[in-house]
């Protein structure tokens, strides 16, 4: 009974959540500097999309990204460190919450700029192309990043080009605290592809099969050389825009919140399917245990890792500084 796409797919979720409830924990116990932004509510998006991908596709990530490299796979010990600064980090401390970049697993960077991330995947992509490889690049950004300018001019010039990229927006609804009612006219994020005449679809971000689906989809039409697809996963964020940050609540209604964490926590609906197809409650803890253990030994190894040495503050800025130079 037990299909390795479903168990993988639920252990991966199962990561991210407790990944991100340790980080907020870690947060309020002043462990982390700074603050994070949590993706718990989003984990079949992220993880559907992902799973569709292979090792060596490329994905770029937003400030939200904790779960994306999770969900592509990479070991939680090496993020956890990054996040608490230390030299054992994805990025030896240097980047944070918000840069994770982990090229293990094709995870090519995160930025704190609302949309930075969309070019990179677009120019990932192109290089693919270049290269002749049939490699294809995934973007994750919020609805909000749809409202840059750099979301258009990538999705023009990789629909005229026909670049091997799927932008996949997870629309959790909100930018920050402004509801995405305020800031678009057309509330759909995917109807935007026909101005560029390329494919968009809408699909349900809580539940992982739908969305691995479309995924699969648009990657099978990217390596076949059709070009871009663009895919809006309608998703939920269940914690606040930021944690340990001073953004509180007032802007989403108590009743909203209450109906996507009890009835439309995705979570919860990949074990309700996993039960529907045959697995047993043993089955289901055994693969709930295991990510719990995965946390708890990421927190332990990133807590006992030390920090970078001051001195080595301007070290790994620049790939050869001397070569520069030269
Ligand atoms: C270019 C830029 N503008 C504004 C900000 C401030 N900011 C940080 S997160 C955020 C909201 C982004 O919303 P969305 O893209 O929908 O992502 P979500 O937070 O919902 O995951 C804003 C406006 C920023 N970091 N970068």
């Amino acid at each position: 009974m037990i299909n390795d796409i479903d168990s993988e797919a639920y252990l991966r979720m199962l990561r991210i959540r407790g990944f991100e409830e340790a980080v907020t924990r870690l947060i309020t116990e002043g462990e982390v500097a700074g603050a994070a932004h949590s993706s718990v509510g989003q984990e079949a998006a992220i993880v559907g999309a992902c799973m569709a991908l292979r090792n060596d596709d490329y994905m770029s990530g937003t400030h939200r990204s904790h779960g994306h490299p999770i969900g592509k796979g990479a070991h939680l010990n090496a993020l956890m460190a990054e996040i608490l600064g230390k030299v054992t980090g994805v990025c030896k401390g240097r980047g944070g919450s918000m840069h994770l970049t982990d090229k293990s697993i094709g995870s090519i960077g995160e930025s704190a700029i609302v949309g930075g991330g969309i070019p990179l995947a677009t120019g990932a992509a192109l290089s693919a192309q270049v290269r002749k490889t049939d490699q294809v690049a995934l973007t994750f950004f919020g609805d909000g990043a749809s409202n840059e300018g750099v979301f258009h001019e990538s999705i023009n010039m990789a629909a005229i080009w026909k670049l091997p990229v799927i932008f996949f927006c997870e629309n959790n609804h909100y930018a920050a605290v402004t509801p995405a009612r305020d800031t678009h006219g057309q509330p759909d994020i995917a109807r935007r592809a026909d101005g560029y005449g390329i494919p968009g679809v809408i699909v349900d971000g809580q539940d992982f099969d739908a969305v691995f689906k479309a995924t699969q989809d648009a990657v099978a039409r990217a390596r076949a050389g059709e070009g871009p697809s663009l895919i809006e996963a309608k998703t939920y964020r269940f914690d606040e825009h930021c944690v340990g940050l001073f953004i509180k609540g007032g802007y989403r209604t108590q009743e909203e919140m209450d109906y996507y964490m009890t009835e439309r926590d995705p979570v919860k609906l990949m074990r309700a399917t996993l039960l529907a197809r045959g697995y047993s409650d043993g089955d289901l803890s055994a693969i709930e245990t295991r990510a719990i253990a995965e946390v708890d030994e990421a927190v332990t190894f990133a807590k006992s890792s030390p920090y970078p040495e001051p001195e080595e503050a301007f070290e790994l800025v620049h790939a050869d500084p001397i070569a520069i130079r030269r």
